[in-house]
């Protein structure tokens, strides 16, 4: 590798080469260091906000050295490079993930000759909790100290994290880039039982993970015009897009280890700053005050995230965003290319870039621009280039949340992507009409440009596929689905080859090891496996197969979840000024019941809270009657409703569903005669370190959806790794982990998604009247039993079922959901040992959803790209 340092020189460079701590020793000596010079602190003040600080700028430390390695080893062996473009990174905490991932040179216990380098299971993590405790602080409070990087709604974001880790712990030469929020998701506050959004400004104590990288500036244009020159050339040619607005894109850089492998990958984050360029024009008319404020308003495209999920909001400054990450990556990317001198014609050899969801759209614009108007290929050259570098992943099939920009304002913020949009239409439309000819109606149908709204419109998605090799949806269902609906007409231009599916996956390392470290160890002692390898090899897990029904290995199971039912309630306590939800006494024979995500009318958590005020009106009607409490109990034993999640802060439904919930839980909560046997509680500002200790506590976790809305679901896949059952429909990607772990072992209900038109299609046109349980349940709701100062303040909830539509079919399934629960508390109360080999028999076969798994097939079928392995 290419260096300016003169050779006579780099012997002083090595012989003063950094070195990793690999004792817990040198840990605290580098510890101790950062806590003097780089936050100028000492023994007389170092809290744990300074210790975590400390803690975590000596584990970059060494994580920077594997990164320089593995840079260095990437950029020697010029490997085929993997880049992730996504909006969004819900990153969570990083520490407690650098300490199980981190390797230190001791790790390593064999190296051999061969790629595999083993490292023991925990020694990093131990090593520096033992020194930590020595040095007089506690691991978990330190830990506690760090904020979440949020930079993500739910899960497409969460999912890019996962991918991150999986493809550096897969050794693959592959980067992230996103945008660098100074505002990630907002914090969810609940008062008097609404969401009210704060911002979340994280960092404020400023971010050990990141590397500024200042020296980088790429200049990014917006506005201006395209001059067409004299004699009006074409749009084909190279043409100049001059004038405008500029703004610089600085990069942030963050580390990402692999697990058991000296591989640190890099996520690039880009964040917007002013350029130092003068504006002589508006000096000289002394407009100082503006031309400051215009400059500061280049920051604004990297304040905030849109706190969207599965919908577009079409602003402005949101399409500024998308395209001043696009330019930027690419710029990068092209930038690195460049340095290896190889011919235009192998860059699809040498780069894949995959764009989660269509936010990245641009990019394959601003990738044929680059290569037309700045390289000067021929149009065709340029577009044959783009299409074979690009791949597209598809995430939602409702229309709500399917990207479309306005002409005017795409045309008006980047003049010159419009006119290469239309001209990739063109040649498009073109070679459908060969191929279909006289077909007017695909053709229209085909378009880019969508002409029949009053607007006209970017049909992003369609933009994609056409500049992409391969589009994938991300469970089987969903994939077969956009192949049959949104994406129809294109499977008969191209052809069913195009389209593939990865079905999602989750790290098991933050998902287990992390999230459950007493399942993780359970799990290793019981497989023999004290090194952890199970996490590279989930299939190790059917071993626990064998141990289903032994009593034994039952106990042990249970007490594990016990004790993650335990830490879930505490947790609970905090959040619920000091007082207990759960008595403490009964925790051990209560069905903990979660359903955590997004809100969103489709996810259905309406219908759950209804299941809940269902339940609870049965039981007052059976105490009415006459019946004991003891009588009760056996119908309906204990039981505890948990929800969380954040609602869009303009989604007017899904805060009145959070309303509900909350107003259900007062009610619930405080009525003596049900005693203890029936709560609700809703968990506020749900995120990633949360998700850690409510995924493990679940006995059972909702994943309720219309069936084919949701397109894959990945917290489903995090509940059944951590031994909680599911309650769910025939929807995203409960189908294959029904068919992984067996229909025994998932509690599935509910109409399926060929016939949810038909359905719908009945409530518009014919009133079929409410089942007599949802009809119960929605009187009580309007006659006030949770609203007694405003009897319709649930209304639009009732409204929308009842002379609506039904559009999310709740009252088709309400009936099924609700058997479905009576017979969860049957397995769960009356036969235990049931329940728990259902629970590991899950574990035993969820090994499939590890997110290592989608990494390699994306990098076996869509790139085309092979791990670098470091020795
Ligand atoms: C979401 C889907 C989820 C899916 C994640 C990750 C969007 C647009 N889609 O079902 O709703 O699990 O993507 O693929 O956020």
């Amino acid at each position: 590798i290419e260096t300016t340092i003169p050779a006579q020189s780099r012997e002083i460079w090595n012989k003063h080469r950094v070195q990793k701590f690999n004792t817990g020793d040198e840990f605290q000596e580098r510890f101790i260091s950062h806590v003097e010079w780089t936050l100028a602190r000492s023994l007389y003040n170092c809290d744990d906000l300074a210790a975590y600080q400390a803690t975590s700028q000596s584990v970059r430390d060494n994580l920077v050295i594997d990164w320089n390695k593995t840079q260095q080893r990437q950029t020697a062996r010029d490997p085929k490079r993997v880049y992730y473009l996504s909006l969004e990174f819900l990153m969570g905490r990083a520490l407690d993930n650098a300490l199980i991932n981190m390797r230190t040179d001791t790790d390593v216990t064999d190296v051999g000759d061969t790629d595999e380098t083993l490292t023991k299971g925990n020694t990093s993590r131990e090593m520096i909790k033992n020194a930590m405790s020595e040095l007089g602080f506690k691991l978990e409070d330190i830990l506690d100290e760090e904020p979440d990087a949020a930079l993500g709604n739910g899960g497409l974001g969460r999912l890019a994290a996962c991918f991150v880790d999986s493809m550096a712990t897969g050794n693959y030469p592959a980067w992230g880039y996103g945008l660098r929020y100074q505002y990630g998701i907002f914090a969810q506050k609940i008062i008097n039982g609404y969401q009210v959004e704060t911002p979340d400004y994280w960092l404020n104590f400023s971010n050990p993970w990141e590397i500024e990288r200042a020296e980088i500036q790429v200049p990014i244009n917006f506005y201006g015009y395209v001059d067409r020159g004299q004699n009006e050339k074409s749009t084909l040619e190279p043409s100049d897009w001059i004038g405008g607005e500029r703004v610089l894109a600085v990069p942030y850089d963050m580390p990402i280890p692999g697990f058991k492998t000296s591989t640190v990958n890099n996520l690039r984050l880009w964040s917007a700053k002013p350029t130092t360029e003068f504006d002589f024009k508006k000096f000289n008319n002394g407009d100082y005050k503006n031309s400051v404020e215009e400059q500061q308003r280049a920051e604004s495209i990297t304040a905030v995230l849109y706190p969207n999920d599965n919908f577009l909001q079409g602003k402005e400054l949101r399409l500024k965003q998308q395209y001043f990450w696009c330019a930027a990556s690419l710029h990068d990317i092209v930038r690195r290319f460049k340095k290896g001198k190889r011919p235009w014609s192998e860059f699809p050899d040498a780069i894949a870039i995959q764009i989660n969801d269509t936010h990245p759209t641009l990019a394959i614009v601003e990738l044929q621009r680059i290569l037309v108007d700045l390289e000067k290929l021929d149009w065709h050259e340029a577009w044959s280039i783009v299409t074979s570098t690009f791949a597209f992943t598809n995430h939602t099939v409702m229309q709500e949340a399917l990207e479309k920009w306005p002409i005017s304002l795409l045309g008006h913020l980047l003049p010159r992507h419009l006119e290469i949009i239309y001209d990739i239409n063109w040649f498009f439309l073109q070679d459908v009409e060969k191929k279909f000819p006289r077909d007017m109606g695909l053709l229209s149908r085909v378009s880019i440009i969508e002409e029949s709204s009053q607007e006209r419109q970017v049909r992003m998605a369609y933009l994609a596929i056409i500049g992409s090799h391969k589009v994938n949806g991300v469970a089987e269902l969903h994939s077969d689905l956009i192949k049959t609906t949104i994406f129809k007409d294109f499977v008969k231009i191209y052809g069913a080859n195009k389209f593939t599916n990865v079905t999602n996956g989750i790290t098991p390392r933050r998902w287990l090891k992390q999230a459950n470290p007493k399942l993780a160890q359970l799990i290793s002692e019981t497989i023999n496996d004290p090194e952890d390898n199970y996490l590279l090899d989930m299939s190790k897990l059917t071993q626990l197969s064998k141990y289903a029904e032994d009593e034994k290995f039952q106990k042990k199971w249970n007490d594990v979840k016990q004790f993650n039912k335990q830490r879930l309630a505490d947790l609970i306590k905090k959040l619920n000024n000091g007082v207990d939800i759960i008595e403490r006494d009964h925790i051990r024979n209560t069905l903990f019941d979660i359903q955590v995500k997004r809100i969103h009318e489709y996810k259905r958590q309406q219908m759950n809270i209804f299941g809940v005020i269902h339940r609870y009106l049965t039981m007052k009607e059976l105490l009415q009657s006459g019946a004991s409490i003891e009588e009760v109990s056996k119908k309906y034993p204990r039981k505890v409703s948990i929800f969380g999640g954040k609602s869009a802060p303009g989604y007017y439904m899904a805060k009145l569903i959070i309303k509900l919930i909350n107003s259900v839980a007062e009610v619930v909560n405080n009525d003596k005669e049900i005693q203890d046997l029936l709560k609700v509680y809703f968990i506020p500002d749900y995120n990633v370190s949360k998700a850690e200790i409510i995924t493990p506590a679940s006995d059972l976790s909702e994943h309720i959806s219309t069936a084919g809305t949701e397109a894959s679901g990945t917290s489903n896949m995090k509940f059944v790794m951590n031994g909680g059952l599911i309650i769910g429909t025939v929807d995203g990607a409960n189908v294959e982990i029904t068919r992984e772990i067996g229909e025994d072992n998932i509690f599935l209900f509910g109409n399926l998604a060929e016939n949810v038109d038909e359905l719908r299609y009945k409530h518009q046109f014919h009133n079929k009247g409410l089942p007599a349980s949802l009809a119960k349940v929605l009187d009580a709701v309007q006659n006030g039993a949770f609203s007694p100062q405003n009897h319709s303040e649930f209304m639009p909830l009732i409204d929308s079922i009842k002379s609506h539509g039904d559009y999310y079919l709740v009252s088709d399934d309400f009936e099924a959901y609700i058997s479905t629960q009576e017979l969860v508390d049957q397995v769960y109360h009356k036969d235990k040992k049931e329940w728990l080999k259902k629970s590991i028999l899950s574990v035993a076969n969820i090994g499939f959803f590890s997110s290592d798994r989608c990494i390699e097939e994306y990098a076996d079928t869509i790139w085309n790209a092979e791990p670098v392995k470091s020795e």
